[in-house]
């Protein structure tokens, strides 16, 4: 069974012991299981529609998120024709595109689309697929100069988003080329060597800009309400012709790889993480599946059902470290995660992790056992295997270090557990309760 199969399969069968859970855990609990297909199972890339001159820096935006050449920079091609949503792929994701060049030039609409105005063509491949977000970029330098036709067009597109699909779109506004404003050769990529009131300075700029636009973009009534932030960056990087990169100036990607994050659809943020190699994200994500599944998995060690029942749990683990080592980059198979468990057990022996969560379980089923004590276990084995399944794969620490936070990880989480019992003497209550994002990592 491929990954995607064993967890379609796991959290039908989940659901369905849900049904013999009480509210509101169990409602509770079906949120969770949605969340969790939504982020491993109904992943697809993120979509932007990207609006801004020629030469802003729209394609050299798709190329900072990878930190490889995907898309041609300074030409347009035939393939890049407006009105068409493009997939960009670096290996380890896609983005869809959707460049909307020409709505402001007003240039005269050429090749496929004859008869169609720019804004035309455009609203036909709008109306194809919905944007996560609009992204309009413009030069630092051209902030100040005359941007209302720009603006214009960034109205008329999202009028038309509206329109088709009935939400409103965040916009994000990006300041491109903030490497070029004064102090001029002070290096915003380079921090370390420059002197501190340079850097302040130039850094000071970009912000006035940032505001500047952002007051110009809220003086719009029909932008105002989807309106989230301006974000200055600077998005340059060039390649030799044989592929290599020759130079790395990128300046602030990962902060708006983070904003934009916040923006998308569940659907759209594993793929986001993966793609842009952000590994303080790819932590944040590995949290969120790791508490979803660490909840989960509690949540089935209270619930009344046969030893034979318990499947669920080891399968919730596995999918877990799955999904972790996806969002690191590894391919989406079972395989990881037995790698992992492989890895780990070779040092911790017998005492694997999902063996010892599926004993204490069916310990739960005998007479006279607390169930909720092995809640506790099934909670902190989980928090101990996402956390060490994050710091193998995202930080690529050995395998013994993983067995330490694992180690580590399961006794605070425990603790944490056994302290939250005492405050609530309710087990539907302590399950809600020790749901939070508490951080484990032992570092
Ligand atoms: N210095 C600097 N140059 C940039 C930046 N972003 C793009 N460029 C350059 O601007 C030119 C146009 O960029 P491109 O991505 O093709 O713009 P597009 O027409 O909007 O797709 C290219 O020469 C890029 O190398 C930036 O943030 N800083
Ligand atoms: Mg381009």
């Amino acid at each position: 069974m491929t990954l995607r199969e064993e967890l379609v399969d796991k959290s039908v069968r989940l659901e369905e012991l849900l049904d013999r859970v009480p509210e509101p855990v169990a409602r509770e609990l079906r949120e969770k299981i949605a969340e969790l297909r939504e982020l491993l199972l109904e992943q697809r890339p993120p979509r932007f529609v990207l609006v801004g001159r020629r030469g802003a820096g729209k394609s050299s935006l798709v190329n900072a998120l990878f930190g490889r050449q995907v898309a041609e920079v300074g030409h347009e091609k035939a393939k890049t024709r407006r009105g068409t949503w493009w997939s960009y792929s670096g290996g380890l994701g896609t983005v869809e595109m959707l460049d909307t060049r020409g709505i402001q030039e007003g240039t005269v609409p050429e090749g496929a689309d004859g008869e169609l105005t720019p804004l035309d063509s455009i609203a036909r491949a709008l109306e194809e697929k919905g944007p996560d977000a609009v992204l309009f970029l413009i030069k630092a330098k051209e902030v100040d100069a005359a941007i209302e036709g720009d603006l214009d067009a960034l109205v008329e597109v999202c009028k038309r988003i509206r329109k088709m699909h009935h939400y409103r779109v965040p916009l994000v506004a990006v300041v491109t080329h903030c490497d070029e404003l004064e102090p001029k050769n002070v290096r915003l990529h380079d921090p370390e060597s420059e002197r501190a009131d340079d850097l302040e300075e130039k850094q000071q700029r970009v912000e006035r800009i940032e505001e500047h636009l952002e007051q110009k973009i809220r003086e719009r009534d029909e932008l105002a309400d989807q309106f989230v932030a301006a974000h200055g960056i600077s998005a340059y990087q060039s390649w030799r012709r044989d592929g290599t990169r020759r130079a790395d100036e990128r300046w602030r990607i990962e902060e708006l790889v983070d904003f934009l994050l916040d923006e998308l659809p569940e659907q759209a943020r594993v793929e986001f993480v993966r793609l842009s190699q952000v590994k303080a994200l790819q932590h944040r994500i590995s949290r969120r599946l790791t508490n979803i599944v660490a909840s989960l998995c509690a949540g089935v060690a209270v619930t009344p059902v046969p030893v034979a029942d318990i499947g669920p749990i080891t399968s919730l683990q596995t999918s877990l470290i799955s999904g972790i080592g996806y969002v690191s980059g590894r391919s989406m198979e079972l395989k990881t995660a037995t790698e992992f468990l492989g890895a780990i057990g070779a040092t911790v022996g017998a005492a694997v992790a999902l063996r010892e969560v599926a004993r204490a379980l069916a310990k739960i089923f005998a007479p006279g056992l607390g169930s909720v004590v092995s809640a506790g276990v099934a909670f902190a084995g989980t928090k101990a295997i996402g956390h060490a399944a994050a710091a193998y794969f995202i930080d690529g620490v050995d395998v013994s270090k993983a067995k330490t936070i694992f180690e580590k990880t399961r006794k605070r989480a425990k603790s944490l557990y056994e302290t939250k019992k005492l405050e609530s003497d309710d087990d539907t209550e302590l399950l809600l309760s020790v749901d939070d994002d508490e951080d484990f990592s032992p570092d």
